[in-house]
């Protein structure tokens, strides 16, 4: 029963069960608002309104988005909970958020255990709180607190909630029984309603200045997004209107950003993160194997930034290093890396200095007899790799999973070093691996089911969002990446300077364009990687000699002061730079290449499209289980702005015709291999087919 209505004595108790986090589906509206008019007819003196389960409720049905409301709406139920003759008491545990702590405001009175917290999360969704959030907030804890916590969609501790005024008891213990103590005291205190509603919002300097000047703020902040703005615009309607017209604003408004393209990519993107850890046909009977001790080996840049993410989720790791001077650096590094959280203010001194106790170094292999998982992550040269795996065979225990970071190395050739490749898997963090999210599990052709699934598990459980790759070049995003780098090379010889590329491409929503990123990483990483290859292993050269010719120039990028731009050697503000468009128009003279004007449009469209015909390319291979998977990748791995839905959700969005008919014109008018389109977005286009059409088959 998804709502339950019982007394307790002189208390009516509403119960709500709705697996798997109580979620405001239309039976669980429809459900509190017969027991609250139930509860107006006996003679109950209060109301409580507790969950069953892990969590209080934890917002509006994500699901039913889309789909036309079915009454009554949440605005219909939290009205009849805050007029109700009785008071009603909201008895909070786990994260009670978005339209479940809506209905928590329409209460009366509400109590949370300590280690509950409450939130308007809306906005990570491209929407805002559509049920009375934005008109009860400021009226408890005034306009910029509401400003700050609706439009960051960031949850709150009960004890900071109750600190604000946004509940009114923080007990511990068991939840119901603390709720009906409490509901008691406040009947004999002979406590009535308190309608949020009749709360003046304090008068303060919140002028229309103050709110421009947030807008302003929010623009550089959420550059690109909608729902911040509006929520602001709500805001501000709260204080000049009274409370109904307020609510009647703020539904209008809630109603576009349900309807927005912004809020459907935010909200594919909530259900394609929750959707990758999943492998279908990984039998449910395989269990992960228990990961209590970890390595890494390589305290570089990236074994640092591993090491991190496992401490940071409370879990011993042995950091190994060739000797004690690499060792000790290292370290030194992780404990920078601590020290500027620390002074951020995201994490105590005690946290830091708990969590850097759980990382431990040795330059002995032996040490690593017990180990559950080890990481390598040392220099990208398969022969290194391939001496680290011999050496793990030799040390490690049985059953141990041996796992590299490789960026885009065949893990298959890798697993061959070792008597074990069913246990050899490729975990491929992206810098700064303790900050960024993805996680790219990649599945040799031996790799064992429970290693996939420890893979997967262990992802989520240090807070990663893993996607399963194949094998191949660069797996997905790096494979991905080289497309669309190609891109920016060419539109610069071709005519475009790096302002101009970078510029289409920030604007669009990336959170840097493709020249920023390449001095930010370092001109030289692909410089020497080049220097290994042959000259048709290269492929074009006009795709990479400006990056040479800059390299040979001693231009490296940001560590060098200049790349593709200047950089201010105090602030590193990175301006355009005379000299570089001068080699630009050497190499195209050398290349034979006539420059020519390029439109914002051509530079955009070429980009998005290599990203979007290697992604068909990707998921026709099977390296990638879903179009959602790449999403993902492309969103955290990449920066590309999760208001667009990734490459693949905006190739739907814009339709696949649309866009086959714009790779086919690249394809005609470049005559370039890379640009026929691939042969699944052939296939779907010609049978008028879309990707979830495809999945539909597949599955
Ligand atoms: N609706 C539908 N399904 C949901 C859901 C929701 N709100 N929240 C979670 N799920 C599913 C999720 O897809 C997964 O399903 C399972 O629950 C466990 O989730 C009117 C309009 C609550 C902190 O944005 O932040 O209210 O994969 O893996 O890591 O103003 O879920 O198992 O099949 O994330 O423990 C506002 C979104 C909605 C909260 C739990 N609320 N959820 O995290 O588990 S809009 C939110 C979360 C709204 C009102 C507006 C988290 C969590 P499956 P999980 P978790």
């Amino acid at each position: 029963m998804l709502v339950s209505y019982r007394r307790v004595d002189e208390l009516a108790v509403i119960s709500i069960n709705n697996p798997p986090v109580n979620a405001l589906s239309h039976g669980v509206r429809k459900g509190v608002l017969e027991a609250i008019t139930t509860a107006q007819t006996d003679d109950s003196k209060a109301i409580v309104i507790l969950c069953e389960g892990r969590t209080f409720i934890a917002g509006a049905d994500i699901s039913e988005f889309g789909k036309p409301i079915e009454e009554p709406s949440l605005p219909q139920v939290n009205a009849a909970i805050e007029d109700s003759a009785k008071p009603v008491i909201a008895a909070i545990h786990g994260t009670a958020l978005g339209g479940g702590f809506e209905l928590a405001l329409s209460c009366h009175y509400r109590c949370a255990l300590d280690s509950a917290a409450v939130g308007l999360p809306e906005v990570n969704l491209g929407l805002l709180p559509g049920a009375g959030g934005t008109q009860r907030v400021p009226r408890l804890i005034g306009v910029k607190a509401a400003l700050d916590m609706i439009t960051s969609g960031q949850k709150i501790s009960a004890q900071k909630a109750l600190e604000q005024g946004l509940i009114d008891r923080v007990f511990d213990g068991q939840v119901e029984e603390s709720a009906l103590a409490y509901a008691r005291e406040l009947i004999t205190a002979g406590a009535g309603p308190r309608r949020i509603s009749e709360i003046a919002i304090p008068q303060e300097s919140f002028d229309s200045e103050a709110f421009d000047a947030y807008r302003n703020l929010l623009r550089k902040r959420k550059r690109g997004q909608e729902a911040p703005q509006r929520i602001v615009d709500c805001i501000e309607a709260a204080m000049e209107k009274s409370f109904d017209e307020g609510l009647v604003y703020e539904r209008s408004r809630f109603v576009e950003c349900c309807q927005s393209e912004q809020s459907a990519a935010l909200r594919h993107i909530f259900f394609a993160e929750r959707q990758a850890p999943k492998v279908p046909g990984l039998d449910k009977a395989v269990a992960p194997r228990a990961i209590d001790r970890v390595a890494i080996i390589g305290a570089g840049t990236m074994g640092g930034g591993i090491a991190m993410s496992f401490a940071n989720a409370g879990i011993p790791v042995t950091l190994l290093e060739l000797n004690q001077k690499a060792l000790d650096a290292g370290q030194a590094l992780i404990a920078r890396n601590y020290a500027t959280t620390v002074s951020k203010g995201k994490l105590s001194q005690e946290q830091a200095v708990a969590r850097q106790g759980l990382i431990s170094g040795t330059t002995d292999y032996e040490d690593l007899a017990d180990v559950d998982l080890v990481i390598e992550a040392v220099f990208e040269s398969m022969d290194v790799k391939r001496q680290v795996f011999g050496r793990l065979d030799q040390v490690c225990k049985e059953g141990a999973i041996l796992a590299s970071n490789t960026s885009y190395l065949d893990v298959n050739e890798i697993a061959a070093a070792t008597s074990r490749p069913q246990d050899v898997v490729g975990l491929h963090f992206f810098s700064p691996a303790n900050v960024m999210r993805l996680l790219e599990v990649v599945r040799a052709d031996k790799t064992a089911e429970d290693v996939i699934a420890t893979a997967m598990a262990l992802g989520k459980r240090i807070g990663k969002v893993p996607v399963l790759a194949g094998v191949c070049y660069g797996f997905i995003g790096n494979r991905m990446l080289r497309q669309y780098a190609r891109e920016a090379q060419l539109c610069m010889i071709e005519g475009a300077e790096p302002g101009q590329i970078d510029g289409v491409l920030t604007r669009f929503g990336m959170a840097m364009g493709p020249l920023a990123v390449g001095d930010l990483a370092g001109l030289d990483i692909g410089y020497k990687a080049r220097q290994a290859l042959t000259d048709e292993q290269k492929g074009d050269p006009r795709s990479y000699c400006i990056a040479d010719a800059l390299v040979e120039m001693g231009r490296l990028g940001q560590k060098t002061g200049a790349g593709y731009y200047r950089y201010d050697p105090d602030t590193r503000a990175r301006s355009a730079d005379p000299e570089v468009l001068a080699v630009i128009e050497e190499q195209a003279k050398l290349q034979g290449v006539e420059r020519r004007v390029l439109s914002d449009e051509e530079i955009l469209d070429r980009h998005l499209m290599a990203l979007i015909n290697e992604g068909f390319r990707i998921l026709e291979e099977g390296i990638a289980q879903r179009p959602g998977d790449i999403d993902v990748v492309y969103v955290h791995g990449y920066g590309f702005p999760s208001y667009r839905g990734g490459p693949m959700f905006y190739a739907s969005q814009r339709g696949l015709s649309a866009v086959y008919e714009r790779i086919e014109s690249l394809h005609k008018s470049t005559g370039e291999a890379h640009w026929a389109p691939a042969p699944l977005l052939t296939e779907l286009v010609r049978n008028n087919q879309t990707l979830g059409d495809w999945m539909a088959k597949k599955n």
